[in-house]
């Protein structure tokens, strides 16, 4: 006896099949269920719209899935996975977002009002030249800023403007919405944050760095409540331009970080959405040959993971113990991947040792707020491995307490 095949139900069984395969549904039978329903309703749509004969459903044509990456919402690193209309709203084709496993983390959460902002005008602020030479020696650090082009980086100094704050004033309140992103010019800073409703001291700014990128990068209300300690001056930047060119940059780096990221051993300990944060803060800095990357005794600031090249480690010894006169001991090598930098700013000291480039080479660079707020996690790695530093040293030199006098 023979079993006729219906017609077009290989083309339909194939069609499921690739979806499925494409898809990796967590539930088969769910899927199976909104796949062949959404073929359905759009053969009955497109029926009732009288389409053309080419694009007339026939049995097996495929439902059209949404192709692209769940979005990570970036308020709170959720998958935005249940929230289907919103991506409705935006493709023409039905979309079961619910099944779409993750290939890549967007870097944004999609934004209705991103197509709104570019409508607007570009902000500028007229200054001096004075004016720009102090907000440009401000901005020389700043990390957000490393990975801008020149037409990015100019478009960011015309927005900003300058604010002077006196000795008590409240720049952020917690909780508050964010307006703008603030770069130190000149004064100190205490950061509060509410732990169990009081307000708990967490670190301070001392002439240097930034704040209040977190609500404006991830929409989120202020973290922290940030008051001036002494009169100070500040340049700030407005949530606009701040969305328009780091939110986007932000968004290229993670395409170019996100896979490099992933493969990092200290980091396993995060959750991806925190991995992605640190993509976020992290900028990339070149280094010629024999060049310093860190000098040993200096203060720190500043956290590293090698992404090409190698670093050479390496610490002062006197030649003889009466001798005041000093050599550099090579002690350790970082190549790709690897991570140097981290032992000045766990033990509030300063550099250990010193850090030189091996032919040209490329790290990722995280400033030490960021490396506190986002690497807690990774505090046991990095303990395990300064414990191994202490070991090394006594193989190295006999005893530690010589290396650590002259590190003082
Ligand atoms: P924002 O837009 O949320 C407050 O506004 C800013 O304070 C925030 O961006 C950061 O730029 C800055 N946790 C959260 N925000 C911090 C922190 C911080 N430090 C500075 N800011 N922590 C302290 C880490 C040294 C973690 C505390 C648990
Ligand atoms: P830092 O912030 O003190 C210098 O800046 C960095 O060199 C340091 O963090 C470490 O990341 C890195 N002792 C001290 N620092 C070391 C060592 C080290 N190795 C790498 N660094 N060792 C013992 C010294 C004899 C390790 C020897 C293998």
């Amino acid at each position: 006896m023979s079993i006729e095949i219906p017609e077009g139900l290989t083309e339909l069984l194939q069609s499921f099949t690739v979806e499925v395969l494409r898809n990796q549904p967590r539930d088969l039978l769910e899927f199976a269920l909104q796949y062949f329903t959404q073929l359905k309703e759009s053969e009955t749509k497109e029926a009732s719209f009288g389409n053309d004969q080419n694009s007339a459903p026939r049995p097996g044509k495929a439902v059209n899935f949404i192709d692209e990456a769940m979005q990570i919402d970036s308020e709170n690193g959720e998958e935005e996975d249940d929230d289907d209309e919103e991506f409705i709203g935006r493709l023409t084709a039905p979309v079961i977002n619910r099944f779409i496993r993750r290939a890549s983390v967007c870097a944004e959460a999609f934004n209705p009002d991103e197509d709104e902002e570019d409508k607007e005008p570009w902000v500028t602020h007229p200054k001096t030249d004075e004016q720009r030479q102090r907000l440009q020696e401000a901005c020389r650090d700043i990390l957000l800023f490393k990975n801008l082009d020149a037409e990015e980086m100019s478009q960011v100094l015309d927005a900003m403007f300058e604010k002077f704050c006196t000795e008590g004033e409240h720049i952020i309140d917690q909780d508050d919405d964010g307006d703008n992103f603030y770069v130190i010019e000149s004064g100190t800073f205490n950061i509060f944050v509410k732990v169990d409703g009081t307000e708990k001291l967490v670190g301070c700014y001392d002439n240097r760095g930034s704040f209040g990128e977190l609500a404006l990068m991830y929409n989120t209300p202020r973290a922290a409540t940030i008051i001036a300690t002494s009169p100070g001056a500040l340049w700030c930047l407005d949530r606009l331009t701040f969305r328009r060119i780091i939110v986007k940059n932000n968004a290229k780096k993670r395409k170019l970080y996100e896979a490099f990221i992933e493969t990092l051993p200290l980091l396993t300990s995060l959750e991806l959405s925190e991995r992605m944060k640190v993509v976020d803060v992290i900028s990339t800095k070149v280094y010629s040959d024999s060049q310093q990357i860190i000098a040993q005794g200096d203060l720190a600031d500043c956290f590293y993971i090698v992404e090409s090249g190698q670093v050479r480690i390496t610490i002062k010894r006197s030649r003889t113990k009466k001798e005041q006169e000093e050599e550099d001991v090579d002690i350790a090598t970082c190549s790709r991947g690897q991570y140097f930098g981290e032992l000045a700013l766990v033990t509030n000291k300063p550099r250990a040792a010193s850090a030189y480039a091996v032919g040209s080479v490329k790290c990722l660079v995280m400033d030490v707020k960021a490396f506190e707020r986002l690497l807690g996690p990774c505090m046991d790695i990095m303990k395990r491995n300064i414990a191994n530093y202490e070991e090394q040293l006594v193989t190295l030199f006999g005893s530690s307490t010589e290396i650590e006098q002259q590190s003082a």
